[in-house]
């Protein structure tokens, strides 16, 4: 089901708002949507064969909506109401569900059971049931979140534990294996961009580095694969921050907030970076070992009111119980502005394991059909990362934006300089360090090149189908929003652009109907990139930067120029 409409999932019978909700109110869930991956399900008592077969044929469609993933609510009738049923005829059903999945090569766990009672002597019971199938072309179900937070607010730290298994000591250890250079270590500060991994196994159990011991076992033993993208909280790396946030498009962000500081440093930086760019995103309140409850209870108050201001217009939604944590997945995926708030420890473990909850339950937050579109384009792969591995040659790190790339491919890369793109093949994938045969829009790996030459490679670079005819361009427009400016932005400032991948140095050339713009002002403006030629598509979200000016918008228009024309068009 697209997101943004209403969330059809029960409401929560225990904790939160639910106890102060009216018994009708109980009763009714909103009705079956007919798309999307929720199926409701009054009773599954020995269907004809008939029947059966038809229920089957349900649930591939359903487990196709949800790419990979269907939640059955058993014992509600399609009209949203919660009938319930007496605890034979619910194991009857169970039974039949347990069949339909043999059938179609999924497992299913049942998530919750709650009764209903319509004050009969006969308890009557509604269970929430997650199907998983692992598509057939897909070796698990993949989910990309970005972690965001102020500079030792705990987020390799949380990592740490969520992927390694073993709790902190509040003193850095979690974090020491995620540190990529001997500067982090020696800070205890990242400064780059790293990946971790937490594999969920059919039965909804963590698979990490506690009992396995190399990324390939952990990706063979798991159905669904979260990657984490750990990013710097410190000002200073604000730029790659970005640059994480924005190129290796995550399905959503953890926002993480030290119980003990509350919104403090570039929290509302980061805050303002996913809203600015549309990234749904959920909090995680850390370190409440260190504080009183009061504090912690003070912190969530505090995002509580930043998240329903009205440039967030966020509903917030506290997670306390393990049925909290199934609702908070199922709503967040389907409302972009559910935002649940966790409340954990690293050192002592309290509530980590309601996370590990929402993580395993958290669907992919596109649906099936733009991510069918998607692969119906032609292939395009931004380049992230560049690195020579011994006795493979050439490899780059990145995402897979739309098509779909297989070994041996041969593609087109550039913009060069000189507005070129140059011949290549692809001589092997990796996903997650194991090996790939095939790669689908929105996937992450990393190809290597063989003996492409690196030094023609850059960041910011796309690979693409060589019939794609991509449109480069040096000067661009972008319908603007200034954030924040000191003085007056006017025709001269150079700032750092950001869109998608793509991160250069460009000059305002022109402010359109305008002479100059004050902060909160709108406008078009004409950019031009100082070094190169970019490869950029009408649309794409843009966010620019230079010392304490900040701008969002998106690209309006390109001035496409034709390969070779770039050098003159530069002004060199
Ligand atoms: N007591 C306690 N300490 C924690 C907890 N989480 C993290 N820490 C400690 O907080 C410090 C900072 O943690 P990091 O994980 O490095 O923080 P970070 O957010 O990754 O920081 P940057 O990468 O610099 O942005 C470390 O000394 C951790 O041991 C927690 O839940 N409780
Ligand atoms: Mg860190």
């Amino acid at each position: 089901m697209p997101r943004g409409q209403q969330p059809p999932c029960l409401p929560p019978c225990g904790g939160g708002e639910a106890k102060d909700s009216t018994r009708s109110e109980l009763l009714k869930a909103s009705p079956e949507a007919e798309d999307g991956n929720i199926e409701y399900k009054l009773k599954l008592v020995n269907p004809s064969q008939y029947r059966f077969e038809h229920l089957v044929t349900q649930m591939k469609w359903r487990l196709q909506e949800g790419r990979g993933e269907a939640v059955y609510q058993i014992g509600v009738e399609d009209n949203g109401l919660l009938v319930g049923l007496a605890e034979e005829e619910m194991r009857a059903s169970l039974k039949t569900l347990h069949r339909m999945a043999e059938k179609v090569g999924a497992d299913i766990t049942v998530l919750r059971e709650r009764e209903v009672d319509y004050d009969s002597d006969m308890p009557r019971k509604i269970t929430e049931v997650l199907v998983r199938k692992v598509p057939d072309n897909q070796q698990f179900l993949d989910l990309r979140v970005a972690v965001l937070g102020n500079v030792d607010s705990g987020k390799s730290t949380l990592l740490g534990v969520l992927t390694q298994g073993e709790l902190d000591n509040g003193r850095g250890r979690a974090r020491l294996n995620l540190f990529r250079h001997l500067h982090e270590i020696q800070s205890g500060r990242t400064s780059s961009i790293s990946f971790e991994i937490l594999g969920f196994n059919s039965k909804g159990e963590v698979v990490n580095y506690s009992d396995s011991r190399t990324a390939e076992e952990i990706c063979e033993s798991s159905s669904k694969m979260i990657t984490f993208i750990d990013l710097a909280g410190h000002h200073k790396y604000l730029h790659t921050t970005i640059f994480g946030l924005t190129s290796y498009c995550p399905d959503c962000a953890l926002l993480l907030v030290s119980a003990n500081t509350g919104i403090a440093g570039t929290t509302r930086e980061h805050l303002g970076l996913a809203l600015a760019l549309k990234v749904p995103f959920f909090i995680v309140v850390s370190k409440v070992d260190l504080c009183a409850k009061t504090t912690v209870e003070r912190t969530v108050r505090q995002l509580e009111r930043v998240l329903k201001q009205p440039g967030c217009h966020k509903v917030p939604m506290l997670v306390t119980s393990e049925d909290d944590a199934v609702t908070a997945a199922q709503q967040f995926a389907q409302s972009p502005n559910v935002t649940p708030i966790f409340t954990l420890s690293s050192v002592s473990g309290e509530s980590l394991d309601l996370l590990k909850v929402f993580l395993n339950i958290l669907p992919p937050l596109t649906n099936s059909k733009e991510q069918e579109e998607l692969m119906q384009q032609l292939t395009e792969f931004q380049v992230d990362e560049i690195y020579t591995v011994p006795e493979v040659g050439t490899v780059v790190g990145g995402t897979l934006s739309s098509g779909i790339c297989r070994e041996g491919d041969q593609l087109v890369v550039g913009p060069t300089d000189d507005g070129c793109f140059l011949e290549l093949r692809v001589c092997s994938i990796q996903r997650n360090r194991s090996a790939c045969r095939v790669l689908r829009a929105g996937q992450a790996a990393t190809l290597a090149l063989g003996d492409f030459d690196r030094a023609l490679l850059r960041k910011g670079m796309v690979m693409v189908s060589p019939e794609m005819n991509p449109t480069i361009c040096s000067v661009f427009e972008a319908e603007i929003v200034l954030l924040f400016h000191a003085t007056t932005f006017r025709r001269g400032f150079q700032v750092t652009v950001h869109v998608g991948n793509v991160r250069q140095t460009a000059v305002v050339e022109k402010i359109h109907a305008k002479d100059k713009l004050r902060t909160g002002e709108k406008a078009v403006v004409r950019f031009r990139f100082l070094k190169h030629p970019e490869y950029l598509k009408v649309g794409a979200k843009l966010l620019f930067r230079e010392g304490v000016t900040k701008g969002i918008g998106h690209v309006t228009d390109v001035q496409a120029i034709a390969a070779g024309e770039a050098q003159a068009n530069m002004g060199f």
